[in-house]
């Protein structure tokens, strides 16, 4: 999979690509991820990205050249199964969505900033709007490093065994059951008997309703 983001803020958005298992997937060679400052691709001699709002009113808008500019040459190169805007008014991620993110080839992630982008980036080059949940960011940085985390771990061969994805919270609508280590017994806390067992029908059922026990208690609203 092929990553381009843009943004004004790419050291923002450097550190979470450059550890552990986003690192990982890009050393392997899974993932290909490209930071474009749009500032680059500004067309005065300013370098500005952004302007005022036709009809007044605060804050800024960036503004559709520099975008256009850039989108273009990278739709020049490639094709793209998505141009995702971030932008708190945009459809809430949710595992569905990172799953069929991760099975496509290759995205453009456009941050928003200011008040937003010019609506004719979204008319015309913007095929996806999301948000990651109900409360504002300074920028679209951070929530695009959160979408490109959820989806680059569920590409094949990014995760091994030990951090598999499939046990994961809300892969099955259900949260994900309670899990314990060593030692078997802490200041008299002990470990759920079944799970030292070593009856593997019984954990998985203990498992099973243990999730299902949390997901009714703590979010019933997955189990409709
Ligand atoms: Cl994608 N952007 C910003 N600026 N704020 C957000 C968001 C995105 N998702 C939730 N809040």
């Amino acid at each position: 999979m092929r990553i381009d983001i843009i943004t004004v803020l790419p050291q923002l958005l450097e550190s979470p690509f450059s550890d552990s298992i986003l690192k990982r997937a890009q050393t392997k060679g899974i993932v290909d991820v490209n930071f474009h400052n749009l500032r680059d691709y500004s067309t005065n001699k300013h370098k500005n990205i952004d302007d005022y709002q036709f009809g007044g009113g605060a804050g800024m808008v960036m503004m559709i050249e520099p975008i256009s500019i850039l989108i273009e040459k990278l739709k020049n190169e490639r094709n793209y199964d998505e141009i995702i805007y971030m932008t708190p008014d945009g459809d809430t991620l949710n595992q569905g969505i990172c799953n069929q993110l991760s099975s496509v080839k290759n995205i453009i992630v456009l941050c928003g900033h200011y008040k937003g982008v010019d609506e004719r980036v979204r008319e015309h080059y913007i095929t996806k709007e999301i948000s990651i949940g109900d409360y504002v960011l300074s920028g679209g940085e951070l929530a695009a490093a959160v979408l490109c985390d959820s989806i680059i771990r569920l590409i094949p061969g990014v995760l091994n065994n030990e951090t598999s994805a499939l046990t994961d919270s809300f892969q099955d609508n259900l949260l994900a059951p309670p899990v314990y280590t060593r030692p078997a017994e802490f200041n008299g806390w002990e470990v759920p008997e079944v799970l030292t067992s070593g009856d593997f029908k019984k954990i998985e059922e203990w498992r099973h309703e243990k999730a299902i026990e949390r997901t009714e208690k703590r979010r019933p609203d997955l189990l409709d």
